[in-house]
């Protein structure tokens, strides 16, 4: 048995080497370890071996069993990695930190505004801020000075999720009670005014037309510290109209009004794709509304917990709610908001940022 046995190992050995893949590595398996294969004629043989010699004899065949097992396994390891650095060297290898050869993607044209104005803004000491768009009522109307059943409540129509009391935010003016109290503190401890810009998505229910669509972006931006008057307002808008347009555009101020200002302001743009003479990027009138804007409500300023009832006063601060999709549309000449959501990208990838 022990000279049939090292014969076999020998064979073994000498076919296992000049295996060179997994189905031939299979088919030596079952030469060796099928129940018509080398190692059960072994243990058929067992049965004409006397006695006194099986016990020995059947260890030998077991451990044999046990080491062609083994260095099958091992050989099948070897060249299952085998296999894998052939495919790895076929393939081109990937870095995802690399940068890409050729450009592939765009920015969005609201995406390049937006990061135009952040930039604007905190160069004037703004802190750039982000909110859901998913909202509660009180956030996006009560806490603005619009109750339940307040006609101002039309003007915003959105759309309202099963779950109760959550809605989608129909104006970025949502979150400035959020602002309120993180800041604050900072502000009545520290001194430290409150600058904030926080653009966002905005959803109404919209009769959609060449300047209205149901999702569009805004930016609101508020400060608030001491003695704060409508021209830092002035002031803060006309910078960052300049900035934008590097050029000179025209503007108007005339009333607008917001429940959550007082007084409140419409700040319009001449229309730069008509230059003023009527198209339906400005509804015929000349004109686009672009930033309502106006000094913070005291309730307002009561809600978010920057002034008390007994001194409501104190602090006072204004808001602005630029249309930043009207924004881009002007800065761009597009005569069309709906170019903004239609996935065109022959349309939208013409934009670079400058
Ligand atoms: C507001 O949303 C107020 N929250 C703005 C505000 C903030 C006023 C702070 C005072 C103080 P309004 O509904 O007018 O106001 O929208 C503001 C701007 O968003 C508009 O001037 C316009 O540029 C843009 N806008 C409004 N509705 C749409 C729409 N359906 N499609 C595109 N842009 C829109």
């Amino acid at each position: 048995m022990k000279d049939k046995i090292e014969a076999l190992r020998a064979k073994f050995t000498k076919d296992l080497s000049s295996v060179k893949d997994l189905s031939a590595l299979e088919e030596l398996r079952l030469s060796f370890m099928s129940k018509k294969g080398a190692i059960q004629d072994l243990m058929k043989e067992l049965g004409a071996i006397p006695n006194e010699q099986k016990k020995e004899a059947g260890q030998l065949i077991n451990s044999f069993k046990q080491e062609v097992n083994e260095r099958f396994e091992n050989k099948k390891k070897e060249l299952d990695e085998l296999a894998l650095k052939f495919l790895m060297d076929q393939t081109e290898s990937y870095d995802e930190s690399m940068p890409t050869k050729d450009p592939c993607g765009s920015y969005h044209p609201i995406t390049l505004i937006q990061r135009e104005l952040e930039d604007i803004f905190e160069s004037m000491g703004f802190d750039v801020e982000d909110y859901n768009e998913i909202v509660d009522d009180y956030h996006c109307f009560e806490a603005l000075n619009i109750p339940k059943f307040h006609p101002a409540r039309d003007m915003q129509d959105t759309y309202y999720l099963s779950t109760p009391n959550q809605l989608l935010k129909s104006h970025t003016s949502a979150a400035q009670n959020h602002i309120m109290k993180k800041y604050g503190d900072a502000l009545k401890n520290e001194g430290r005014p409150i600058r904030a810009v926080f653009p966002g998505r905005c959803f109404r229910n919209e009769a959609i037309d060449a300047c209205h669509e149901n999702t569009f972006f805004q930016m609101e931006g508020v400060m608030i510290d001491k003695d704060i008057s409508i021209s830092n307002l002035i002031y803060f808008m006309k910078t960052m109209l300049s900035e934008v347009f590097e050029r000179d555009v025209t503007v108007r101020l005339r009333p607008g009004f917001f429940p959550f200002v007082e007084p409140g302001f419409e700040l319009d743009i001449k229309c730069l794709i008509c230059g003023g003479d009527g198209c339906p990027s400005c509804k015929n009138s000349g004109w686009l509304e672009l930033c309502p804007c106006g000094m913070i409500h005291p309730n307002v300023l009561l809600h978010g917990g920057i002034n008390t009832k007994e001194d409501p006063f104190k602090y006072t601060g204004f808001a602005f709610g630029l249309g930043l999709t009207r924004l881009a549309m002007m800065k761009y000449g597009v005569g069309d908001i709906r170019v903004f959501n239609d996935g065109d990208l022959s349309a939208l990838s013409q934009f670079v940022s400058r």
